[in-house]
């Protein structure tokens, strides 16, 4: 059997990072897309895998990773995306909500749409890494809720689209996963913002507890589709109901 292929996009850091990691743990050739080629070079080289400068925004980066892939694709993990902002509506920064929706929406679209011969012909899978801002909205939350939950109905429309070929159509949706950079994006660089998101939470998410939860999607029988994992930490019962110490 030929090494299966699997292609990350937002690679870079956070659970991008650590589902390139985890996936070439598993057997997988991994190409890491993301615009940071930098980043993204000692991970490529670590795993031994290929690393894509790609703004998945842009068609033409998103033509070329398609065209570095080649014929087969037997994995594509959705990833890059992300929350700009925590305003409300009424004070709704529609800038940020365009970034969210050419990132989470439009850019999961154009890359999967890219991929897409890619991945039948490898009777492969696709994996959209949405979040539980999918699952109910929250205060300031409305132009994040708004990309994730219709990246949500984006993989949704897709699963029934593939009906009856041999493509798998799943969705990861994590909560409060503390990374790097998640937060500290969202709160426009001021760090202590972004610290406070887990202060006093035992045990929030890390990056590894969602490519774990990736990698045991992408590795079931073929047969066997998860449609969707929603995963959180234990001490978060609910997007609102968040447990802290101290
Ligand atoms: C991240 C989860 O709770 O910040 O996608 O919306 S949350």
């Amino acid at each position: 059997m030929p090494t299966p292929i699997a292609v990350v996009t937002g690679a870079s850091s956070g659970i991008g990072a650590a589902t390139a990691r985890a996936l070439a743990a598993a057997g997988y050739r991994v190409f890491c897309a993301a615009r940071r080629l930098d980043r993204m070079e000692p991970l490529a080289a670590e795993i031994g895998g290929q690393a894509i400068a790609c703004d998945i925004t842009d068609p033409d980066d998103v033509a070329a990773l398609a065209e570095a892939v080649g014929g087969r694709c037997d994995l594509l993990v959705n990833n890059a995306g992300g929350a700009v902002g925590t305003e409300t509506l009424a004070q709704a920064d529609f800038d940020a909500w365009v970034t969210m929706f050419e990132t989470n929406v439009l850019g999961a679209g154009r890359v999967t749409n890219a991929l897409l011969p890619a991945i039948e012909a490898a009777e492969g899978t696709v994996v959209f890494v949405t979040s539980t801002a999918a699952e109910a909205a929250y205060e300031g939350g409305s132009g994040y809720n708004a990309a994730k939950a219709g990246e949500r109905m984006v993989a949704g429309a897709l699963r029934l689209e593939l009906s009856g070929r041999p493509v798998r159509v799943c969705e990861v949706a994590p909560g409060l996963v503390h990374t790097e950079e998640f937060s500290l994006v969202r709160y426009h660089g001021d760090q202590a913002k972004a610290d406070a998101v887990y202060a006093g939470v035992p045990g929030p998410l890390v990056a590894e507890d969602v490519a774990d939860a990736i990698s045991w999607v992408a590795t079931r029988p073929a047969h066997v589709n998860i449609d969707r994992i929603v995963i959180r930490p234990r001490a978060q019962a609910a997007n609102h109901k968040l447990h802290r110490e101290g």
